[in-house]
C-alpha cells in the first residue's frame, strides 16, 4: 500500500476501498477524495472519526486546545493520568467569538478555580484566537521558551488545532474547516531546528452536532461569528425551542441569555404544542435523533450555564427548575457559568 499521506487530513492515501478513509482514485494527488470535495465544493458525506487516543513522548509539551464552545469539557480528557511525564498547557481558543463585553480576567480566574477543584495539573492556561496574528506570534515564543523537542496540539474536534498548526508552521495544505473529525492522522512539521510540532486528530466527543445533522446543516448551526447574547423573558409554561432540537421551559418567569449562531431558528411555544412542533421541525431539519427525552434540572443560586453540545449555550440565574427536552444522543451539561 502507498505510504503517501493526504496533505489535508494526514490519512494514508489508498485506491482500494471508497468507503474507507484516505480513498483517492489517483495516488499521485495531494488530497484524498473526501478532502478534495470538502476543500473545493464544501461537501462531506462519509464521516470517519479517528477514535484512538494519542501516544505522547515523555518530556514533551502538550497544548490542550479547547474552543470556547467546548469549555464544559475542558478538563474531561485526563491525558495527564496515563502520560504524567508530559507538560500540559491549556489553550482556550476562539476567544474572538466571545461577546466583546466578556470579562476575560474573570473567565481565566474561573478556569483556574475549576482546574484546581478537579486536581488537573497544568503549566499555564492561555486565552487566544488562532485568527489573531499577534496571538500566534506569542504562542510561538511561548513554545520556544521550553526545552521540550516534541510539541503536541491536542483536544476535541473543531477546537482549532489545525488552524493553529498551519499558522505556526506556515503549512498551506492541511485542511482546517468546521468539519468535525477532519484531521485523521498526525500531521507534523519542524517548528524550529530543535522542535517538532504535531497536529493530532481531534479527541472524539460524543453527542455533538455532526452526529445529528448532515454536514450542510450543522455547518450552518455552528458558531462562526462573535456571539451576541439574546435575552428571552420566559413565562412559566412557555417553551423556547431551538431549531426543533432543544426545548427549554422554567418553573417561574425568568430571563434566559442565549448564545447561539444568529441563524438558529428560535421559536416560542407552549408545553402543549411542544411535541407536535418538535416532530414537525425535526422532520424538516432531518435531525438524526432516535428519541427525545425530557429532564428537569434543579439549578443552584448564581449564574449557571447549560451547554448543548457545540450548538451553543445559555446562562440562567438560579435558583430555579429548568426543564429541557432534547435528543437522547445530544451532549448536554449544566455547570456554573465561567463568565458573564
Ligand atoms: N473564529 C475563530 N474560528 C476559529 C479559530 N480557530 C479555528 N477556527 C475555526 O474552527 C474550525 C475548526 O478548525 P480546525 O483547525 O479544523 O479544528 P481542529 O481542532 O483541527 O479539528 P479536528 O481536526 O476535526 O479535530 C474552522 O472553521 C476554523 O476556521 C479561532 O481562533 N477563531
Ligand atoms: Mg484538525
Amino acid at each position: 500500500m502507498s505510504k503517501t499521506r493526504c496533505k489535508g487530513c494526514g490519512a494514508v492515501l489508498q485506491n482500494k476501498d471508497i468507503d474507507k478513509v484516505g480513498y483517492t482514485p489517483d495516488l499521485n494527488k495531494d488530497y484524498c477524495q473526501a478532502c478534495f470535495r470538502l476543500a473545493h465544493y464544501g461537501e462531506a458525506d462519509a464521516h470517519f472519526h479517528p477514535e484512538s487516543l494519542p501516544t505522547l513522548k515523555p518530556k514533551s509539551l502538550a497544548l490542550m486546545v479547547c474552543s470556547i464552545m467546548g469549555l464544559d469539557m475542558l478538563f474531561f480528557y485526563p491525558l495527564h493520568r496515563y502520560a504524567p511525564d508530559v507538560t500540559y498547557t491549556y489553550i482556550i481558543n476562539q476567544i474572538d467569538l466571545l461577546p466583546a463585553s466578556t470579562n476575560l480576567d474573570k473567565l481565566l480566574e474561573n478556569i483556574i478555580k475549576r482546574a484546581k477543584a478537579m486536581h488537573v495539573p497544568y503549566e499555564d492556561i492561555i486565552l487566544m484566537s488562532a485568527k489573531h496574528d499577534e496571538d500566534i506570534i506569542n504562542l510561538k515564543a511561548y513554545i520556544q521558551s521550553f526545552n521540550a523537542v516534541d510539541i503536541y496540539l491536542l483536544g476535541i474536534q473543531n477546537a482549532g488545532k489545525t488552524t493553529i498548526y498551519k499558522a505556526l508552521v506556515h503549512d498551506q495544505h492541511a485542511l482546517a474547516m468546521n468539519k468535525a473529525g477532519l484531521t485523521q492522522e498526525t500531521l507534523k512539521a519542524k517548528l524550529s531546528s530543535k522542535q517538532t510540532l504535531y497536529d493530532m486528530p481531534g479527541l472524539f466527543q460524543e453527542g455533538y452536532l455532526h452526529q445529528l445533522f448532515s454536514y450542510q446543516t450543522y455547518k450552518r448551526l455552528l458558531v462562526n461569528k462573535p456571539l451576541k447574547p439574546f435575552v428571552y423573558q420566559l413565562k412559566k409554561d412557555q417553551v423556547l425551542l431551538f431549531e426543533g432540537l432543544v426545548g427549554i421551559s422554567v418553573d417561574q418567569d425568568l430571563s434566559l441569555v442565549c448564545y447561539v449562531n444568529e441563524q438558529v431558528n428560535i421559536h416560542r411555544t407552549n408545553k402543549d404544542r411542544l411535541q407536535v412542533i418538535i416532530t414537525e421541525q425535526s422532520l424538516s431539519n432531518r435531525i438524526y435523533a432516535k428519541q427525545y427525552e425530557t429532564r428537569t434540572f434543579k439549578l443552584d443560586t448564581g449564574k449557571q450555564q447549560i451547554t448543548f453540545a457545540d450548538f451553543g449555550f445559555m446562562h440562567v440565574t438560579g435558583p430555579c427548575h429548568l426543564t429541557v427536552t432534547y435528543p437522547k444522543n445530544l451532549h448536554m451539561s449544566v455547570s456554573e457559568a465561567l463568565f458573564s
